[in-house]
């Protein structure tokens, strides 16, 4: 256990049968550790993915592209349930070798091509329909934006979720040092957004779609329960821009997909056509 006692042996082991959140998933090890095909849809976009905030980036982003009438982005989304370890089957990891959600796999051309981690998905779409990418100097900045978030996301879900949220006990350091980051990371965004309509200008981008549904999640208290203890509220450029952001017809679709928590009018756990929004919510299927 995690005490100012605790000394480190020389070799760590892994305990198995640590019961601490996400431990019973996780692995010192990657790779598959059982057969599971995954399905085929008849899209050309295979997803496979769960509407964590890295999840919802990437149904966002393909659902703004349907919005904006690009038939090529019609997709499948089946759900993968990381809780049960479904990301460790033969089928996900060669989708995601990294056994993590978002997987993508595109098969609109001769031979499928997988795409893995969430930044790169949105790169890969926004390149393929050539839409939410700046063209010229912008688009330097829109993947600066685009990285930063993938590399910030880290630090405050791994880092000061887990030890403000999860952790069994509250260790003053690790809170205070990634409370210290965050805080900086939201200060960072608020005075960006004091300049700018938009994470990287007067367009919206895949850097919104990145970001938003993290710090959005944050903010709004959907995620840790921290928005008191961060002070939300007072970064007002940052709410402004939260509250812009999620009034888009297409980020309200993109996260109910692949959602099994929360309100089941708001749950659509898989998503093969358009009409699925209306017709196969959980409120429907299960009520
Ligand atoms: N950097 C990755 C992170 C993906 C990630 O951490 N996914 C989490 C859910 S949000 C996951 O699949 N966790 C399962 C596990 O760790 O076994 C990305 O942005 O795609």
């Amino acid at each position: 256990m995690t005490d100012d006692t605790y000394e480190p042996p020389k070799v760590w082991k892994w305990n198995p049968d640590n019961k601490q959140a996400f431990a019973n998933i996780n692995r010192p090890t990657a790779g598959a550790q059982q057969e599971k095909e995954l399905p085929v849809g008849k899209h050309p976009l295979q997803l496979y993915s769960l509407a964590t905030p890295n999840g919802v980036k990437v149904t966002v982003m393909l659902e703004e592209l349907l919005a904006k009438g690009h038939g090529g982005a019609e997709y499948d989304a089946w759900l993968v349930n990381i809780g049960d370890g479904s990301q460790f089957g033969s089928g996900f990891v060669a989708a995601n070798p990294n056994s993590k959600i978002p997987a993508l796999v595109d098969r609109s051309g001769d031979t499928p091509v997988r795409v893995f981690e969430s930044g790169a998905i949105l790169l890969h779409l926004a390149e393929k329909f050539g839409e939410f990418i700046p063209e010229g100097d912008a688009r330097a900045e829109c993947l600066s934006w685009l990285f930063w978030q993938m590399g910030a996301a880290p630090l405050l879900g791994g880092g000061f979720g887990h030890f403000y949220a999860y952790a069994p006990i509250k260790i003053e350091y690790a809170i205070d040092r990634y409370t210290m980051e965050v805080k900086r990371q939201i200060d960072l965004l608020d005075k960006n957004l004091a300049e700018r309509r938009y994470i990287c200008g007067d367009d919206y981008t895949i850097a919104d779609m990145a970001i938003w549904p993290w710090y959005g999640a944050v903010i709004r208290n959907h995620a840790y329960e921290a928005a008191e203890f961060l002070e939300a509220e007072t970064y007002t450029n940052l709410t402004r821009w939260i509250d812009e952001v999620g009034e888009r017809q297409p980020v309200k679709r993109g996260q109910m997909v692949n959602r099994p928590f929360g309100d089941k009018s708001m749950q659509l756990l898989e998503r093969h056509a358009a009409s699925d929004f209306e017709l196969r919510t959980q409120n429907i299927l299960d009520p």
